[in-house]
């Protein structure tokens, strides 16, 4: 079940939802011009009955002139002015007011996904790619949304890390994942698993929570890979690089998610203790039969070797880029073409029927 910790909402979405804005500012706009058109008549009719009266001398007429110039130039000015605003208020202040709403909608959902425990983890099998036997596999959450179907991660993991949830999520995350994990070496099944942190997470007191998750789940740490992104290292290295090799004393593996997309140079790669880079998928999607320009995973895969850090191509979807990836001495590999990430009964399934059968096709 899902551990759900109660957090502060960061917005009420009653000051939002009913509010027609685009009514509202067309009202305002209507009635700052009724009252400005209103005072200017006023003023020239003010202006007219002196002019018209014989009293008035020459000097009063002559700047009841000018003053009556002025109002009809600012009348004409202020409707310029408004037609403006009110162009600019329907075009861009209410598309993004709505923007605003949807988000917070969303953000409103997802706390009540988490407390009706709509989340569920669906898990990716990794390949050894000399000898074509899953390995292992990546946990990764999707949302099972009652009306809009499965949601993917890129979806709200977002919007989970701005407004801090992402460390519930992420908790409850490696919490199950482990057990999972844990319950399927008991029956048999003895896989790595790969779990994502974000690197709000990796702030956090990460190497505690992983310990309790450990001690709770009894699943053992040289069955745990963490993957974090290289935005993990932007305000902190040295803290960064603390944590890390904390979390393998403990024996769990950490490796480098999405790498070659990130902010890292690889000449800083070496400063980092972590075990496997994990080759972005941005560079497997792109490579064809039909495309000769040099790609940069192989070089990535040098460089990673020469590290002594193992390979691990993601996203890989056809024989020729698996192919493409042996012939480099790539280690490991993820994506569709191997299988796509499914839930934990399918997935078990999946390995009944699967190990035996990819050991062949080697
Ligand atoms: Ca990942």
């Amino acid at each position: 079940m899902l551990k759900y910790m109660k957090m502060k909402k960061p917005v009420d979405l009653s000051k939002f939802t009913p509010l027609d804005r685009k009514t509202l500012y067309a009202k305002i706009v209507f009635w700052v011009f009724l009252i400005i058109l209103s005072l200017e008549i006023i003023i020239l009719s003010t202006i007219y009955y002196l002019f018209y009266n014989e009293t008035t001398t020459a000097l009063w007429e002559q700047a009841a002139v000018l003053v009556a110039i002025g109002c009809i130039i600012s009348t004409v000015v202020t409707i310029a002015i408004i037609a403006v605003l009110h162009w600019y208020i329907l075009l861009h202040i209410d598309s993004n007011h709505y923007r605003s709403e949807e988000t917070h909608q969303v953000l409103l959902d997802l706390f009540r996904a988490m407390e009706n425990d709509e989340m569920e983890m669906y898990y990716q099998p990794q390949i050894d790619l000399k000898t074509m036997e899953i390995i292992g596999m990546e946990a990764l959450v999707r949302w099972i949304h009652p009306t809009r179907g499965i949601i993917l991660p890129a979806d709200f993991i977002p919007l989970a890390e701005q407004s801090g949830l992402i460390i519930t999520l992420g908790q409850w995350t490696l919490e199950e994942a482990c057990k999972q994990n844990k319950y399927w070496i008991d029956h048999g099944i003895d896989l790595k698993l790969a779990v994502n942190l974000s690197p709000l997470q990796f702030k956090s007191d990460i190497v505690h929570t992983v310990r309790d998750v450990l001690d709770q789940t009894q699943l053992p740490p040289d069955r745990l890979e963490l993957e974090i992104t290289e935005t993990a290292f932007i305000h902190n290295i040295d803290d960064a690089i603390e944590v890390m090799h904390q979390l393998q004393q403990m024996g769990i593996c950490v490796s480098m998610d999405d790498f070659g997309t990130g902010y890292s140079s690889l000449a800083n790669l070496d400063r980092f203790p972590i075990q496997k880079l994990k080759i972005d998928k941005a560079f497997v999607h792109k490579i064809s039969p039909y495309d000769e320009e040099p790609n940069l995973a192989d070089s990535i895969i040098k460089m990673g070797h020469s590290l002594k850090l193992k390979i691990l191509a993601e996203g890989v979807e056809t024989e020729y880029q698996k192919n493409y990836f042996q012939a480099l001495g790539c280690d490991e590999a993820q994506g569709y073409f191997f299988g796509e990430p499914m839930p934990a009964n399918k997935f078990y399934k999946f390995i009944k029927k699967n190990t035996k059968q990819a050991t062949k096709t080697k």
